[in-house]
């Protein structure tokens, strides 16, 4: 392409500082460097982890910054020594690295990669530098995907080449919310047929743990959110029951016991907070239950729970993008996905131009929004 090897100047969402929404300008992009690929973004939604940077939960992220990990678009250029790649190939972007020589590649339980911005400075590149400007000032990377910008540069091991007739703007979703509550389900619980699941958090990625569910054959799936605009989406996706901890004046994991006689088989906490994170793990079984940890809640938290709760035979577990070795698993999916198999668009809730990213965020602040999907 015409630019490649140049700087590219373009539109991005930038955050200044912590607890400012992202504010559009226009970024310089320099072209990538080897094993770096530049691509240009079509399609990016908006996850809750985005919005935790622009509220400055994560103290340990430096600003100014340009988030946004879920989504899709196309090779632009490739840098020196990429084989995986070529301009013009859809992509979608990897927010947990497979490079595929570490130890936790090769090892097939976990999707940990010991090679990921998780082990290195996390709003640089791998190399330990930007390659965002704006106004003069180096502007810093997030999660080594930055989708918040029509072009952005990310490490080969970040990128998978999917299916060129994929739409763009319905399967960058498997960039963060579907794959990580979907995988929730069926890799990190292995729900089994006929169990029975309760699920905390009915936002984009909780809704995905009950399509999860659903496709596991659970036979019974208990949606648990305080906001009951919630329930009908999730009734549509495969939740049997809804229930709001605010109808009760006992602990909802109470609630959960009486319903279910002995608690859930499957419990998954999706909000990000260390009261529900408890609560999930005391409605779970006793004996048998899992309790799946999924929402992230504010760096520096601390989780108090009873071991006696654990002495009596549940399990806690957390998952990172759904346990899905993501190079391996994304293409897979898009492919599920176009032979109807799984239902990510079931997630978009609103579609907006780039420029109204700051909407985007305030739909998804007010309980408004499931996923809103920006589109350049
Ligand atoms: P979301 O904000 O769209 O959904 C959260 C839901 O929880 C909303 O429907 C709220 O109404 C509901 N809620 C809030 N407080 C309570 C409460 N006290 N009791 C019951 N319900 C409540 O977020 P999301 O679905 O995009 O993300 C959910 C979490 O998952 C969030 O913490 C995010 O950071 C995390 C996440 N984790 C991974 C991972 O790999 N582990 C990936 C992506 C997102
Ligand atoms: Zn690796
Ligand atoms: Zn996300």
């Amino acid at each position: 392409m015409a630019t490649a090897g140049k700087v590219i100047k373009c539109r991005a969402a930038v955050i200044w500082e912590a607890g400012q929404i992202p504010s559009i300008e226009e970024v310089e992009v320099a072209p990538p460097r080897t094993h770096e690929i530049r691509v240009k973004i079509v399609a990016t939604g908006i996850c809750r982890t985005d919005d935790h940077v622009a509220e400055g939960l994560f103290p340990d992220i430096n600003y100014p910054v340009i988030v946004g990990h879920e989504a899709a678009g196309i090779v632009e250029s490739i840098g020196p020594e990429v084989t995986s790649v070529k301009p013009g190939d859809k992509v979608i972007p990897l927010c947990l690295t497979q490079c595929g020589e570490c130890a936790s590649c090769q090892n097939p339980k976990t999707n940990f990669c010991l090679k990921s911005h998780f082990y290195q400075p996390q709003n640089l590149m791998p190399d330990k530098t930007t390659r965002f400007t704006c106004k003069g000032k180096q502007v810093h990377h997030f999660l080594w995907t930055s989708t918040f910008s029509e072009y952005t540069v990310m490490p080969e091991s970040s990128i998978v080449k999917i299916d060129n007739a994929a739409p763009l703007e319905k399967v960058c979703l498997f960039g963060c919310g579907f794959s990580t509550g979907y995988g929730a389900a069926l890799n990190s619980a292995k729900v089994e047929p006929g169990s029975t699941c309760a699920i905390f958090g009915l936002g984009g990625v909780g809704l995905s743990v009950v399509m999860g569910c659903k496709t596991a054959g659970a036979s019974r799936i208990i949606g648990i959110d305080i906001n009951k605009e919630k329930f009908a989406k999730a009734k549509e996706l495969g939740a049997t029951e809804c229930i709001s901890p605010n109808d009760f004046d006992k602990p909802i994991e109470k609630v959960l016991v009486e319903m279910t006689g002995f608690g859930v088989d499957y419990a998954f906490e999706v909000i990000g907070r260390t009261d529900t994170a408890v609560a999930a793990l005391a409605s779970a079984r006793l004996g048998s239950g899992t309790c799946v940890l999924v929402g992230e809640p504010p760096s520096g938290s601390q989780l108090i729970i009873n071991p006696r709760l654990i002495l009596t035979g549940r399990k806690l577990k957390g998952s990172m993008l759904g346990d899905w070795k993501l190079k391996e698993a994304f293409p897979k999916l898009v492919s599920d996905y176009m032979n109807k198999r799984c239902h990510p668009e079931a997630l978009i809730s609103h579609t907006l131009p780039f420029e109204k990213i700051a909407e985007g965020f305030e739909l998804l602040r007010a309980g408004k929004s499931i996923r809103c999907i920006l589109l350049f």
